[in-house]
């Protein structure tokens, strides 16, 4: 068993002693309301989840176990999967443990190829990615040891071996992808030698005589972690895995809510957009016509992709990380500058506008961009990127509600006409229909 693991089991006892000692002492407090426009509205602003591995505030943004996420761009992917789970980062030694512990599941079995290179060749990567982890579930330990009759205070250990599995294999299944969805060659095996993100880098296959390709890809892969407990992502993988369906159900069904393009799909549409403004202008405009162009998105009834949240209020700081990479290492590059322009445009034209709420930058307007510069140019592959990292999130919530013994997810739905008559203040029966 890895350091991981050891500190997990030293941890779990407190952790479930403080909720169960939270529902005792504060079970019947009341901590959100829900309004008709809430329940129209994508449930927007009710707390109703806990998520311990991030929160996000909307003047702060991402801030993972304390520590806001611009304090830890230095920091390897593992590192953080390690703070994700834990709490804390690991020392020396719990890092080499955690790396030897990826490194011995890294290899991707031929089957996955296989069923890979047996899709038609228009299917989305994300949906090869979805379907290469989903194949994998015929590995699931946890589900073994479901059915041999676990005892649910060992839900999490189970749980944690199919998440380092996952992310062991991973970068070398999304690699593959990419080398099999651009025709670019055979799946290129991991490297032992390197470390998590450095691998992923190296199996694309791309050249990068500077090392730049491979630094961009260890900051994203941390930057994209976790993004709390209620995106789509992170709330399907969370409910599915809360019918005790293994990481590999829960973790492919994360990966579809990932998939769209109001969520993780974005990055794409962002690059596709700045490709769009490229071409019609043959460089870098000027900013009236950029502005014109936002302009143009607007009133055609199209969103401006990569600006706007559906919780920060600010630039995200993942966008300014990347922004700050690239004016260190691309300042010139066109698409860079283009990024550049529209990141100073665009919060006004919106702000005038008025119907955003986050008139700011997300993390997506400027990623596809530097992935573009570096040779990864074909952005229908850029959320299977999002999906690496956003995994680190997905499989530290999983272990840890395993741990906690969180129960399976039901929130109540009611009728529209049961919403009318209680909003009009009609006597209405307290529940009302429901089912399993
Ligand atoms: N361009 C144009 N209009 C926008 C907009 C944008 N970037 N962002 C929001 N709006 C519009 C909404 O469509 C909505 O219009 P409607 O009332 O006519 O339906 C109105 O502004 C109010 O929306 P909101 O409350 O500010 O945002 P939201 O919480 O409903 O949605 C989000 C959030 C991210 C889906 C939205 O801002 C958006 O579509 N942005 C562009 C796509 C994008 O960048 N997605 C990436 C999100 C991060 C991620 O998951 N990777």
């Amino acid at each position: 068993m890895g350091k991981l693991h050891d500190r997990l089991a030293e941890q779990a006892p407190a952790l479930r002693d403080k909720i169960r000692s939270v529902v005792a002492e504060h079970g019947g407090a009341v901590v959100s309301e829900v309004t008709v426009s809430q329940v129209f509205g994508g449930m927007r602003g009710v707390k109703g989840l806990v998520c311990d591995t991030s929160v996000v505030g909307p003047d702060k943004g991402l801030v993972v176990r304390g520590i806001p996420i611009a304090d830890l761009k230095k920091r390897l992917p593992e590192e953080i999967f390690y703070l994700l789970c834990t709490g804390e980062l690991p020392n020396a030694e719990a890092l080499a443990s955690l790396q030897q512990e990826l490194r011995q599941r890294s290899q991707v079995p031929s089957y996955v190829w296989n069923i890979l290179k047996a899709l038609p060749a228009d299917t989305h990567p994300m949906a090869m990615f979805s379907t290469a982890i989903l194949s994998m579930e015929r590995e699931s330990v946890f589900r073994k040891a479901y059915s041999e009759g676990m005892q649910k205070a060992e839900y999490w250990e189970p749980a944690l071996e199919d998440a380092l599995r996952l992310l062991a294999v991973l970068p070398g299944v999304a690699a593959g992808i990419y080398r099999i969805h651009t025709r670019k060659g055979e799946p290129l095996p991991p490297n032992p030698k390197l470390d998590w993100g450095a691998d992923f880098a190296a199996m694309l296959g791309l050249p990068d005589p500077t090392g730049g390709f491979r630094d961009l890809m260890k900051l994203f892969l941390t930057l994209h972690c976790d993004h709390e407990g209620g995106n789509v992502s992170a709330f399907t993988c969370h409910t599915v895995g809360s019918a005790l369906s293994d990481p590999f159900y829960a973790v492919s069904a994360g990966m579809n809510g990932l998939a769209g393009p109001l969520h993780g799909l974005a990055n794409q549409e962002c690059l596709h957009f700045v490709l769009g403004v490229r071409n019609k202008y043959h460089g870098v405009p000027t900013d009236d016509q950029l502005r014109d162009y936002v302009w143009e998105t607007l009133n055609s009834g199209r969103v401006i992709p990569g600006y706007g949240h559906a919780v920060l209020r600010v630039t995200d700081p993942r966008f300014t990380a990347l922004h700050e990479f690239g004016d260190r290492v691309c300042r010139d590059d066109v698409m860079f500058r283009i990024v550049d322009r529209l990141f100073n445009i665009t919060p006004q034209v919106l702000k005038e506008q008025g119907k955003v709420k986050d008139p700011w930058p997300n993390v997506d307007a400027v990623s596809g961009s530097l992935l573009y510069l570096f040779g990864l140019t074909e952005f229908e592959y850029y959320t299977v990127l999002f999906g690496v990292s956003r995994a680190l999130g997905m499989c530290s919530q999983l272990v840890l509600n395993r741990l906690l013994g969180t129960p399976i997810t039901r929130p109540k739905s009611v009728s529209t006409e049961w919403l009318i008559k209680a909003a009009s203040g009609a006597r209405v029966p307290a529940t009302q229909g429901g089912s399993k």
